[in-house]
Protein backbone atom coordinates (compact mmCIF):
# COMPACT_ATOMS: atom_id res chain seq x y z
CA UNK A 1 0.00 0.00 0.00
CA UNK A 2 1.51 2.83 -0.82
CA UNK A 3 2.38 5.67 2.09
CA UNK A 4 -0.27 8.30 2.91
CA UNK A 5 1.97 10.71 4.29
CA UNK A 6 4.26 10.49 1.20
CA UNK A 7 1.69 11.05 -0.96
CA UNK A 8 0.79 14.29 0.39
CA UNK A 9 3.99 15.67 0.33
CA UNK A 10 5.73 17.53 -2.12
CA UNK A 11 9.18 16.54 -3.05
CA UNK A 12 11.99 18.56 -4.38
CA UNK A 13 14.03 18.42 -7.51
CA UNK A 14 17.43 17.56 -7.43
CA UNK A 15 18.48 20.86 -8.42
CA UNK A 16 16.17 22.33 -5.57
CA UNK A 17 17.93 20.36 -2.61
CA UNK A 18 21.03 22.52 -2.20
CA UNK A 19 19.30 26.21 -2.48
CA UNK A 20 16.93 24.82 0.42
CA UNK A 21 19.66 22.93 2.71
CA UNK A 22 21.67 26.29 2.49
CA UNK A 23 18.37 28.47 3.22
CA UNK A 24 17.49 26.31 6.42
CA UNK A 25 21.05 26.07 7.51
CA UNK A 26 21.80 29.60 7.79
CA UNK A 27 18.19 30.67 9.66
CA UNK A 28 18.27 27.94 11.87
CA UNK A 29 18.72 29.54 15.58
CA UNK A 30 20.90 27.69 17.43
CA UNK A 31 22.21 26.29 20.77
CA UNK A 32 25.28 26.96 21.50
CA UNK A 33 26.97 23.90 23.62
CA UNK A 34 30.04 24.73 24.84
CA UNK A 35 31.57 28.47 25.33
CA UNK A 36 33.48 31.06 27.52
CA UNK A 37 31.12 33.60 27.32
CA UNK A 38 29.19 34.97 30.61
CA UNK A 39 25.54 36.84 30.89
CA UNK A 40 26.04 40.44 30.90
CA UNK A 41 25.14 40.57 34.93
CA UNK A 42 28.54 38.66 35.61
CA UNK A 43 30.22 42.08 34.45
CA UNK A 44 33.95 41.93 33.47
CA UNK A 45 33.63 38.30 33.03
CA UNK A 46 32.03 38.94 29.74
CA UNK A 47 34.79 39.74 27.03
CA UNK A 48 33.54 41.78 23.90
CA UNK A 49 34.78 44.01 21.45
CA UNK A 50 37.86 44.62 18.56
CA UNK A 51 40.22 44.51 21.61
CA UNK A 52 39.58 41.48 22.74
CA UNK A 53 38.53 39.55 19.27
CA UNK A 54 42.11 40.60 18.20
CA UNK A 55 44.07 39.47 20.90
CA UNK A 56 41.84 35.89 21.03
CA UNK A 57 44.63 33.66 22.46
CA UNK A 58 44.75 32.02 19.48
CA UNK A 59 45.92 35.10 17.94
CA UNK A 60 48.15 35.26 20.01
CA UNK A 61 50.21 32.04 19.48
CA UNK A 62 50.01 32.73 15.50
CA UNK A 63 51.31 36.52 15.96
CA UNK A 64 54.40 35.95 18.18
CA UNK A 65 54.96 33.02 16.30
CA UNK A 66 54.82 34.43 12.86
CA UNK A 67 57.29 38.06 14.80
CA UNK A 68 59.25 35.73 17.16
CA UNK A 69 58.51 38.09 19.87
CA UNK A 70 59.08 36.53 23.30
CA UNK A 71 55.87 35.65 24.96
CA UNK A 72 56.84 37.19 28.37
CA UNK A 73 57.37 40.56 26.12
CA UNK A 74 53.69 40.49 24.80
CA UNK A 75 52.20 40.00 27.73
CA UNK A 76 54.30 42.96 29.34
CA UNK A 77 52.15 44.94 27.03
CA UNK A 78 48.84 46.63 27.86
CA UNK A 79 45.67 45.36 26.24
CA UNK A 80 45.22 48.26 23.17
CA UNK A 81 49.49 47.88 22.04
CA UNK A 82 49.04 44.18 22.02
CA UNK A 83 45.58 44.10 19.97
CA UNK A 84 47.87 46.88 17.90
CA UNK A 85 50.91 44.43 17.25
CA UNK A 86 48.90 41.46 16.69
CA UNK A 87 46.83 43.53 13.79
CA UNK A 88 50.43 44.48 12.49
CA UNK A 89 51.78 41.05 12.01
CA UNK A 90 48.52 39.43 10.70
CA UNK A 91 46.76 41.90 8.97
CA UNK A 92 49.17 44.44 7.78
CA UNK A 93 52.56 42.74 7.59
CA UNK A 94 50.69 39.43 6.22
CA UNK A 95 47.91 38.32 5.04
CA UNK A 96 45.18 36.98 7.49
CA UNK A 97 44.46 33.65 6.15
CA UNK A 98 44.44 31.19 9.57
CA UNK A 99 40.84 30.39 10.28
CA UNK A 100 41.24 32.69 13.66
CA UNK A 101 42.46 35.62 11.54
CA UNK A 102 39.76 35.58 8.98
CA UNK A 103 37.25 35.27 11.58
CA UNK A 104 38.06 38.53 12.36
CA UNK A 105 37.10 39.69 8.93
CA UNK A 106 33.67 37.90 9.02
CA UNK A 107 32.69 39.39 12.50
CA UNK A 108 33.69 42.84 11.35
CA UNK A 109 32.47 42.68 7.93
CA UNK A 110 28.79 41.37 9.20
CA UNK A 111 28.76 44.08 11.44
CA UNK A 112 28.94 46.54 8.54
CA UNK A 113 32.47 47.56 8.45
CA UNK A 114 35.21 47.01 6.06
CA UNK A 115 38.23 45.97 7.91
CA UNK A 116 40.51 47.48 5.52
CA UNK A 117 39.18 50.54 4.76
CA UNK A 118 38.55 51.11 8.76
CA UNK A 119 41.68 49.59 10.81
CA UNK A 120 41.79 49.07 13.96
CA UNK A 121 41.05 52.55 15.23
CA UNK A 122 37.68 52.52 13.19
CA UNK A 123 36.75 49.49 13.83
CA UNK A 124 37.62 50.47 18.05
CA UNK A 125 34.64 53.45 17.04
CA UNK A 126 32.06 51.01 16.09
CA UNK A 127 32.16 49.07 19.37
CA UNK A 128 32.54 52.37 21.70
CA UNK A 129 29.04 53.46 22.56
CA UNK A 130 27.89 49.58 23.25
CA UNK A 131 26.32 48.42 26.73
CA UNK A 132 27.02 44.85 27.21
CA UNK A 133 23.17 44.68 26.87
CA UNK A 134 22.70 45.48 23.54
CA UNK A 135 25.56 43.93 22.34
CA UNK A 136 24.97 40.83 23.22
CA UNK A 137 21.28 41.26 20.92
CA UNK A 138 23.84 42.22 18.15
CA UNK A 139 26.10 39.59 18.53
CA UNK A 140 23.60 37.12 18.86
CA UNK A 141 20.89 38.14 16.51
CA UNK A 142 24.02 38.47 13.69
CA UNK A 143 24.75 35.06 14.66
CA UNK A 144 21.74 33.36 14.75
CA UNK A 145 22.41 32.38 18.23
CA UNK A 146 19.57 31.42 20.53
CA UNK A 147 21.09 30.69 23.95
CA UNK A 148 24.48 29.80 24.97
CA UNK A 149 26.00 27.41 27.34
CA UNK A 150 28.49 29.29 29.48
CA UNK A 151 31.35 27.70 31.41
CA UNK A 152 31.22 28.28 35.10
CA UNK A 153 34.01 28.09 37.64
CA UNK A 154 32.66 28.25 41.39
CA UNK A 155 36.60 28.05 42.29
CA UNK A 156 36.90 31.63 40.38
CA UNK A 157 36.52 34.19 43.07
CA UNK A 158 35.44 36.86 40.92
CA UNK A 159 32.47 34.36 39.44
CA UNK A 160 31.63 32.42 42.48
CA UNK A 161 30.69 35.96 43.91
CA UNK A 162 28.34 36.71 40.90
CA UNK A 163 26.14 33.42 41.48
CA UNK A 164 26.20 34.32 45.02
CA UNK A 165 24.58 37.99 44.39
CA UNK A 166 22.46 35.86 42.10
CA UNK A 167 23.78 34.55 39.14
CA UNK A 168 21.93 34.92 35.75
CA UNK A 169 20.08 37.72 34.68
CA UNK A 170 19.59 37.09 30.72
CA UNK A 171 17.69 33.75 29.84
CA UNK A 172 19.72 33.69 26.70
CA UNK A 173 22.54 32.37 29.36
CA UNK A 174 22.96 28.87 30.53
CA UNK A 175 25.01 27.58 33.35
CA UNK A 176 27.57 24.60 32.77
CA UNK A 177 29.46 23.82 36.11
CA UNK A 178 33.40 23.26 35.12
CA UNK A 179 34.79 20.84 37.62
CA UNK A 180 38.57 20.96 36.53
CA UNK A 181 40.04 22.76 39.51
CA UNK A 182 38.52 19.41 41.79
CA UNK A 183 40.24 17.24 39.87
CA UNK A 184 43.81 18.89 38.58
CA UNK A 185 44.57 20.03 42.25
CA UNK A 186 42.19 18.52 44.80
CA UNK A 187 44.69 19.43 47.78
CA UNK A 188 44.00 22.96 46.68
CA UNK A 189 40.45 22.94 45.73
CA UNK A 190 39.74 20.79 49.29
CA UNK A 191 40.90 23.63 51.28
CA UNK A 192 38.24 25.88 49.83
CA UNK A 193 35.76 23.47 50.13
CA UNK A 194 36.27 22.93 53.64
CA UNK A 195 35.98 26.88 54.33
CA UNK A 196 32.91 26.69 52.34
CA UNK A 197 31.14 23.85 54.95
CA UNK A 198 31.78 20.55 52.82
CA UNK A 199 34.39 17.93 54.12
CA UNK A 200 36.39 16.71 51.59
CA UNK A 201 40.08 15.99 52.74
CA UNK A 202 43.18 16.94 50.52
CA UNK A 203 43.78 13.02 49.98
CA UNK A 204 39.59 12.04 49.44
CA UNK A 205 39.56 10.36 53.23
CA UNK A 206 36.96 9.79 54.60
CA UNK A 207 33.54 11.28 53.73
CA UNK A 208 35.06 12.92 50.47
CA UNK A 209 33.63 11.51 48.39
CA UNK A 210 29.73 11.70 49.63
CA UNK A 211 30.83 15.60 50.23
CA UNK A 212 32.04 16.29 47.63
CA UNK A 213 28.99 14.30 45.53
CA UNK A 214 27.30 16.76 47.78
CA UNK A 215 29.34 20.30 46.61
CA UNK A 216 28.63 19.16 42.92
CA UNK A 217 25.05 18.70 43.36
CA UNK A 218 24.54 21.62 45.16
CA UNK A 219 26.30 24.01 42.68
CA UNK A 220 24.24 22.17 39.92
CA UNK A 221 21.24 23.30 41.27
CA UNK A 222 22.48 26.68 42.34
CA UNK A 223 23.28 27.33 38.80
CA UNK A 224 20.91 25.55 37.22
CA UNK A 225 23.25 23.83 35.40
CA UNK A 226 22.55 22.28 32.26
CA UNK A 227 25.52 19.74 32.66
CA UNK A 228 28.75 19.20 34.39
CA UNK A 229 31.99 19.53 32.26
CA UNK A 230 35.95 18.87 32.84
CA UNK A 231 38.64 19.31 29.96
CA UNK A 232 40.64 16.15 30.15
CA UNK A 233 44.40 15.42 29.05
CA UNK A 234 45.26 12.72 26.41
CA UNK A 235 45.23 10.16 29.09
CA UNK A 236 41.90 9.93 29.97
CA UNK A 237 41.20 6.22 30.95
CA UNK A 238 38.77 4.07 32.08
CA UNK A 239 38.41 2.31 34.84
CA UNK A 240 40.66 4.73 36.26
CA UNK A 241 41.88 3.69 40.00
CA UNK A 242 43.46 7.35 40.52
CA UNK A 243 42.20 10.05 42.43
CA UNK A 244 40.65 11.45 39.50
CA UNK A 245 38.98 8.20 38.75
CA UNK A 246 37.24 8.38 41.97
CA UNK A 247 36.76 11.71 41.80
CA UNK A 248 34.85 11.50 38.85
CA UNK A 249 33.37 7.83 39.80
CA UNK A 250 32.12 8.41 43.74
CA UNK A 251 31.30 11.88 43.15
CA UNK A 252 31.09 13.71 39.91
CA UNK A 253 28.97 10.91 38.25
CA UNK A 254 26.40 10.17 40.44
CA UNK A 255 26.72 13.92 41.70
CA UNK A 256 25.17 14.38 37.25
CA UNK A 257 22.81 11.32 37.71
CA UNK A 258 21.08 12.58 40.78
CA UNK A 259 20.86 15.75 39.24
CA UNK A 260 19.38 14.22 35.42
CA UNK A 261 21.92 16.21 33.86
CA UNK A 262 25.26 14.97 31.42
CA UNK A 263 28.26 14.96 32.37
CA UNK A 264 30.73 16.68 29.37
CA UNK A 265 33.95 14.90 29.06
CA UNK A 266 36.47 17.35 26.48
CA UNK A 267 39.70 15.55 26.17
CA UNK A 268 42.54 15.62 24.15
CA UNK A 269 44.38 19.06 25.81
CA UNK A 270 47.88 19.11 26.57
CA UNK A 271 48.24 21.68 28.99
CA UNK A 272 50.87 24.19 28.59
CA UNK A 273 53.18 22.66 26.39
CA UNK A 274 54.39 26.20 26.17
CA UNK A 275 53.35 27.56 29.50
CA UNK A 276 54.53 31.58 28.82
CA UNK A 277 52.12 31.29 26.32
CA UNK A 278 49.25 31.33 28.69
CA UNK A 279 46.24 30.33 27.71
CA UNK A 280 47.39 30.15 23.98
CA UNK A 281 49.81 27.58 25.10
CA UNK A 282 47.89 24.31 25.30
CA UNK A 283 48.58 21.26 22.88
CA UNK A 284 46.58 18.13 21.77
CA UNK A 285 47.28 14.60 21.70
CA UNK A 286 45.56 11.17 20.98
CA UNK A 287 43.23 10.22 23.50
CA UNK A 288 41.64 6.61 24.11
CA UNK A 289 38.12 6.51 22.99
CA UNK A 290 37.57 3.12 24.15
CA UNK A 291 37.47 4.11 27.66
CA UNK A 292 34.68 6.82 26.98
CA UNK A 293 32.74 3.60 25.95
CA UNK A 294 33.85 1.42 29.27
CA UNK A 295 32.60 4.55 31.16
CA UNK A 296 29.38 4.53 29.08
CA UNK A 297 28.86 0.96 29.95
CA UNK A 298 29.68 1.43 33.71
CA UNK A 299 27.18 4.02 33.96
CA UNK A 300 24.28 3.07 31.97
CA UNK A 301 21.53 5.77 33.64
CA UNK A 302 24.20 8.44 33.46
CA UNK A 303 24.50 10.28 29.90
CA UNK A 304 27.48 11.65 28.21
CA UNK A 305 28.57 14.50 26.08
CA UNK A 306 31.83 14.07 24.76
CA UNK A 307 34.31 16.22 22.46
CA UNK A 308 37.67 14.88 21.34
CA UNK A 309 40.56 17.32 20.38
CA UNK A 310 42.61 15.03 18.37
CA UNK A 311 41.57 13.99 14.45
CA UNK A 312 42.71 10.78 14.98
CA UNK A 313 39.94 10.16 17.49
CA UNK A 314 37.22 10.92 15.81
CA UNK A 315 37.07 7.60 13.72
CA UNK A 316 36.66 5.60 16.89
CA UNK A 317 34.65 8.20 18.97
CA UNK A 318 31.96 7.74 16.49
CA UNK A 319 32.19 4.22 16.47
CA UNK A 320 32.04 3.63 20.10
CA UNK A 321 28.85 6.11 20.05
CA UNK A 322 27.06 3.75 17.98
CA UNK A 323 27.05 1.39 20.72
CA UNK A 324 26.15 3.70 23.49
CA UNK A 325 22.82 5.96 23.24
CA UNK A 326 24.07 7.66 26.07
CA UNK A 327 27.36 8.85 24.67
CA UNK A 328 26.07 11.95 22.71
CA UNK A 329 29.12 13.21 20.47
CA UNK A 330 29.32 16.96 20.35
CA UNK A 331 31.29 19.78 18.27
CA UNK A 332 34.83 20.06 16.62
CA UNK A 333 36.75 21.46 19.77
CA UNK A 334 39.30 24.21 19.18
CA UNK A 335 41.82 23.15 16.92
CA UNK A 336 39.76 21.05 15.16
CA UNK A 337 37.59 24.16 14.47
CA UNK A 338 38.68 24.84 10.93
CA UNK A 339 36.86 24.45 7.65
CA UNK A 340 38.92 21.39 6.25
CA UNK A 341 38.29 19.32 9.64
CA UNK A 342 34.60 20.48 10.32
CA UNK A 343 34.03 18.87 6.82
CA UNK A 344 35.52 15.85 7.08
CA UNK A 345 34.34 15.13 10.95
CA UNK A 346 30.74 16.46 9.71
CA UNK A 347 30.82 13.76 6.94
CA UNK A 348 31.96 10.99 8.59
CA UNK A 349 29.34 11.63 11.94
CA UNK A 350 26.43 12.08 9.74
CA UNK A 351 28.07 8.56 7.94
CA UNK A 352 27.93 6.72 11.04
CA UNK A 353 25.47 8.54 13.63
CA UNK A 354 23.13 9.65 11.20
CA UNK A 355 21.26 13.12 12.76
CA UNK A 356 21.91 11.92 16.52
CA UNK A 357 24.97 14.32 17.38
CA UNK A 358 25.45 17.96 17.21
CA UNK A 359 27.83 19.23 14.90
CA UNK A 360 29.34 22.17 16.53
CA UNK A 361 29.89 24.54 19.54
CA UNK A 362 31.82 27.89 19.38
CA UNK A 363 33.52 27.71 22.21
CA UNK A 364 33.49 31.49 21.69
CA UNK A 365 35.67 33.61 24.60
CA UNK A 366 34.74 36.64 23.44
CA UNK A 367 31.65 37.96 22.56
CA UNK A 368 31.76 38.43 18.90
CA UNK A 369 33.27 35.32 17.78
CA UNK A 370 29.77 33.77 17.93
CA UNK A 371 29.19 35.46 14.83
CA UNK A 372 32.15 33.77 12.59
CA UNK A 373 32.51 30.74 14.74
CA UNK A 374 28.99 29.82 13.22
CA UNK A 375 28.96 31.56 9.88
CA UNK A 376 32.28 29.49 8.99
CA UNK A 377 30.85 26.19 10.72
CA UNK A 378 27.66 26.31 9.16
CA UNK A 379 28.53 26.85 5.84
CA UNK A 380 30.79 24.04 5.67
CA UNK A 381 27.99 22.02 7.32
CA UNK A 382 25.88 23.14 4.86
CA UNK A 383 28.05 21.54 1.95
CA UNK A 384 28.47 18.53 3.95
CA UNK A 385 24.80 17.94 4.46
CA UNK A 386 23.66 18.78 0.60
CA UNK A 387 26.42 16.19 -0.57
CA UNK A 388 24.26 13.85 2.02
CA UNK A 389 20.88 14.76 0.43
CA UNK A 390 22.23 14.54 -2.99
CA UNK A 391 22.92 10.58 -2.60
CA UNK A 392 19.93 10.04 -0.93
CA UNK A 393 18.40 11.17 -4.02
CA UNK A 394 20.84 9.10 -6.09
CA UNK A 395 19.32 6.28 -4.09
CA UNK A 396 15.77 7.00 -4.86
CA UNK A 397 15.01 9.14 -1.64
CA UNK A 398 13.64 12.76 -2.57
CA UNK A 399 13.72 15.17 0.53
CA UNK A 400 10.49 17.04 1.03
CA UNK A 401 11.16 21.00 2.35
CA UNK A 402 9.86 20.14 6.05
CA UNK A 403 11.68 17.10 6.12
CA UNK A 404 15.01 19.06 5.47
CA UNK A 405 13.74 21.92 8.21
CA UNK A 406 13.56 19.57 10.88
CA UNK A 407 16.79 17.70 10.48
CA UNK A 408 18.24 21.02 10.56
CA UNK A 409 16.50 22.17 13.48
CA UNK A 410 18.21 18.67 15.14
CA UNK A 411 21.55 20.00 14.64
CA UNK A 412 21.43 22.98 15.89
CA UNK A 413 19.17 23.02 18.65
CA UNK A 414 17.32 20.22 18.86
CA UNK A 415 19.43 17.94 19.72
CA UNK A 416 21.30 20.34 22.35
CA UNK A 417 17.96 20.72 23.54
CA UNK A 418 16.84 17.24 24.05
CA UNK A 419 20.10 16.73 25.93
CA UNK A 420 20.57 19.43 28.26
CA UNK A 421 16.83 19.63 28.85
CA UNK A 422 16.32 23.67 27.70
CA UNK A 423 12.57 24.69 26.68
CA UNK A 424 12.19 26.16 23.62
O1 LIG B 1 39.08 26.78 22.84
C1 LIG B 1 39.56 27.38 23.79
O2 LIG B 1 39.42 28.60 23.92
C2 LIG B 1 40.40 26.65 24.80
O3 LIG B 1 41.25 27.54 25.40
C3 LIG B 1 39.68 26.02 25.95
O4 LIG B 1 38.90 26.96 26.58
C4 LIG B 1 38.85 24.85 25.78
O5 LIG B 1 37.83 25.08 24.86
C5 LIG B 1 38.25 24.46 27.11
O6 LIG B 1 37.06 24.63 27.33
O7 LIG B 1 39.02 23.95 27.93
ZN1 LIG C 1 36.19 25.74 25.77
Amino acid sequence: MPNERAKRMTFLRPAEVKAAIQKAVKAAPVVDMHTHLYDPSFGGLLLRGIDELITYHYLIAESTRASGLAPAKFYAMPRKARAEFVWDELFVKRSPVSEAARGVLTTATAYGLDPRRDGLDGMRKFFKGLSPEKHVDLAFATAGVESAVMTNDPFNDAERASWERGGRGDERFQAALRIDPLVIDLPAASAKLRAWGYGVAGDFSGASASELRRFCGDWIKRMNARYAAMSFTPDFAWPDASLRGRILGEAVIPACRDASVPFALMIGVRRRIRPELGDAGDGVGKGDPSSVGRLCAEFPDATFLCTMLAREDQHELCVTARKFSNLKVFGCWWFLNNPSLVREITAMRLELLGLTFVPQHSDARILDQVVYKWRHSKEVIADVLSAKYADMAKAGWRPARDEIDRDVEALFSGNARDWLRLDK
